[in-house]
């Protein structure tokens, strides 16, 4: 007997079935097309999340599913252990596109920072000459990287850390946006590199002070220490440039990207260095049985020829003026919104509420029932990240639901 489950169906599914290691806010969705989300009921949604920066191009991208199932039906896997036809193509494509000698390709986010992390010590003891097991990495606090013991060795975020050590030696951390801080750590002979996110995603949608990435990389530069930007979240055109490193002319020694690298269409990441980093890495020594597969190459190749094609760049950074100009109207007229952040279409804005009120998640559950999907992130801060393949009018139409949501708020209050 077929029935048709309810929103409250999948969520008792998932709450007995499945681990509890997340709190979704309560929607059940089974449909997306560009800036839209459906759930189950049929309700239409705005995402102003997407899929934490991953659906830059919007959902379901035509071009992109198009590229994906035409190259599922010829070849999806090959492993390394053999050649593909798609994976030198794919590499010349995306070293090009990015300015970089050679590239890695990996499948998650937190994979490509395990490698950059990998790669930055290889270098240390290969180049540098660091003595064995002395190799130390530098990162900045309030990062988030991702969730593997390795990354979570590097956050001070209790709910990422707390019962999972003992963690890595070899990592310091230091305050963000502090040069002082990292030119002392960087009086340490053994560093083999500095990792930072150019806008701390996690920790609320932080920007650092605009000298901020060119000191720390000239710092890097001259304390011959690699400059790794974790450009996972804040690359492929959401804060308003390819990367958000663009902004300051600073090339990194390691990039990182993924996510939107694939559209979201499935796990995509990569790490692109130049050869005197990447050759480091001799065969055997890294790899992925699903890194490169001609599957993933075809999808990355589609997502960011949309990314060119459709100026999703500069439509971030003119959506995202648009919308911080907006954003800090309503922080004049209302004393629940204490300010607007951000870069292009990675904002947040900060509830005038203590830190561990559940202002920020009530105010979310009132815009899911007014049609716009966001996420609370720690300390009461509500992140606005919607596809950046939004029409103006369409972004007016969402600034009205976030203004007129929260000014009732603060009515009914
Ligand atoms: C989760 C946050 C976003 C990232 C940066 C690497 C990774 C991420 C800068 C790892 C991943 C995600 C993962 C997601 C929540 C989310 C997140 F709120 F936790 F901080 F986006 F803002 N570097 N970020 O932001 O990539 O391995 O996940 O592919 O639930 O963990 P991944």
């Amino acid at each position: 007997m077929i029935r048709e489950l309810t929103s409250q169906d999948y969520i008792a599914l998932e709450d007995k079935y499945g681990a509890h290691n997340y709190h979704p806010l309560p929607v059940v969705l089974s449909k997306g097309e560009g800036v839209y989300l459906w759930d189950v009921e049929g309700k239409r949604y705005y995402d102003f999340l997407s899929a934490y920066s991953a659906v830059n191009q919007g959902h379901c991208h035509p071009r992109i599913i198009s590229a994906m199932t035409e190259q599922a039906k010829r070849l999806t896997l090959t492993s390394r252990a053999f050649y593909n036809d798609m994976l030198g193509i794919y590499e010349k494509y995306i070293t090009n596109y990015f300015g970089y000698d050679k590239v890695l390709p990996i499948n998650t986010g937190v994979e490509a920072v395990e490698t950059a992390l990998k790669l930055a010590r290889k270098w240390a003891y290969l180049v540098k000459k660091v003595p064995r097991d002395k190799a130390k990495i530098i990162f900045a606090s309030g990062n988030f990287h991702g969730r593997t013991l390795g990354v979570i060795s590097a956050s001070v975020d209790p709910d990422a850390r707390n019962d999972y050590g003992p963690y890595l030696p070899g990592i310091e951390i230091i305050p963000y946006n502090d040069l002082h801080a990292l030119e002392a750590a960087l009086q340490d002979p053994h560093v083999a590199a500095f990792v930072v996110e150019p806008i701390q995603g996690e920790a609320g949608v932080v920007v650092p002070d605009d000298d901020y990435l060119p000191g720390a990389y000239r710092l890097c530069k001259n304390h011959n220490a690699l400059f790794v930007a974790d450009e996972v979240q804040t690359g492929i055109a959401r804060t308003g440039k390819m990367l958000a490193c663009d902004y300051y002319d600073i090339k990194p020694d390691i990039l990182i990207l993924g996510k939107a690298l694939s559209g979201g269409a499935m796990p995509v990441s990569a790490v692109l260095a130049d050869d005197e980093v990447m050759l480091t890495i001799k065969p055997g020594e890294h790899g992925s049985t699903f890194g490169g597969n001609p599957l993933a190459c075809a999808v990355a190749i589609e997502a960011l020829e949309v990314v060119k094609d459709e100026n999703l760049a500069d439509n971030a950074m003119r959506l995202g003026n648009i919308f911080r100009d907006e954003m800090n109207k309503l922080v004049a007229k209302s004393s629940l919104v204490r300010l607007v952040r951000g870069k292009g279409l990675l904002n947040a804005i900060v509830i005038n509420d203590k830190e561990d009120s559940p202002t920020a998640w009530n105010i979310c559950l009132k815009l899911r029932d007014n049609g716009l999907l966001a996420k609370p992130t720690h300390g009461n801060i509500i992140r606005f990240a919607p596809p950046l393949v939004m029409t103006e009018a369409q972004l007016r139409e969402c600034i009205q639901i976030i203004s007129d949501t929260i000014l009732d708020y603060e009515k009914q209050a």
